[in-house]
């Protein structure tokens, strides 16, 4: 059983292994697929009507299933690799060793955001964008433009201390954990860091930069800590709900796991630490 661990504390070995499955996958047309998924989802995930992946309560265990399907593919590829998480309150600038050129490659050059260091500059001829808005087919990052500050653990903190799992509507304007955690309202989590890296993670085709992974197995592994800290909570709502995944709801695009079988992890993966 894989244990997700902080990026932080990756060896250089487990670096290079991460990186190294990461681009087998590209060469091998299996990582495309994926953002093309994600970008179908956030096209289609709507406040007032059908919303699956994104807006929604379902947003967790949908990518918490779809990070396992991520990783089941690196898997594929070499069997030592877990995803790695990044906790952004901790490594929170522009120079903190994420971006390193062992491992994410650091921002975008000022003149077109074009990332020119790490595995995944253009330069290197291994990460064309081959799914894309536009005709630039280069990894691109803004750092800290978009927005100056990534979320603080103080922010975290007061996400983490509301206690409702999700609330009516069911959507972007909803009260609850989960859509602080998502970031339409309060403080702002997830969607923040989206924004603060700027490039592709700012638009639905996000998943084109690997830097998603490690933000999403962070969000991930803030549901884990939440679950923890609320025992007898559930995931809500539990049935009935025109447009949203209820608790015993099969979800798309699998159309095999409903948010329940998702609720626990522990038998398929840890995370190395608590909070
Ligand atoms: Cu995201």
């Amino acid at each position: 059983m894989g244990v997700r661990k902080n990026q932080a504390n990756l060896t250089a070995q487990e670096k290079r292994a991460f990186v190294n499955a990461v681009l087998a996958l590209k060469a091998n047309g299996g990582y495309d697929p994926f953002v093309t998924t994600h970008n179908q989802f956030i096209i289609s995930d709507v406040d007032n009507g059908e919303r699956t992946g994104h807006r929604s309560p379902s947003f967790l265990p949908w990518h918490r299933q779809y990070l396992l399907e991520f990783e089941r593919a690196l898997q594929a590829v070499d069997p030592s690799v877990n995803l790695p998480y990044w906790d952004w309150t901790a490594d929170r600038t522009a120079t903190a060793g994420i971006w390193g050129a062992d491992f994410m490659g650091g921002n975008g050059r000022s003149s077109d955001g074009q990332v020119t260091t790490g595995p995944f500059a253009f330069s290197g001829g291994n990460w064309r964008l081959n799914v894309n808005t536009d005709s630039r087919t280069y990894l691109r990052r803004q750092l800290g433009t978009g927005v100056a500050q990534l979320p603080s653990r103080t922010d975290t903190e007061s996400v983490l201390a509301i206690t409702t799992y999700d609330a009516a509507p069911w959507n972007s304007s909803s009260a609850g954990f989960r859509n602080n955690l998502e970031g339409w309202r309060g403080v702002n989590l997830h969607n923040r860091v989206h924004v603060w890296v700027g490039g592709q993670m700012a638009t639905g085709m996000s998943p084109n930069d690997p830097v998603f992974w490690l933000h999403h197995c962070f969000v991930d592994k803030l549901w884990s800590e939440w679950q923890k800290r609320n025992p007898g909570k559930t995931y809500l709502p539990t049935a009935g709900t025109p447009d949203v995944i209820d608790l015993n709801d099969r979800m798309k695009p699998w159309n095999t796991v409903t948010p329940a079988d998702l609720l626990d992890h522990s038998g398929t993966y840890t995370y190395d630490t608590g909070f």
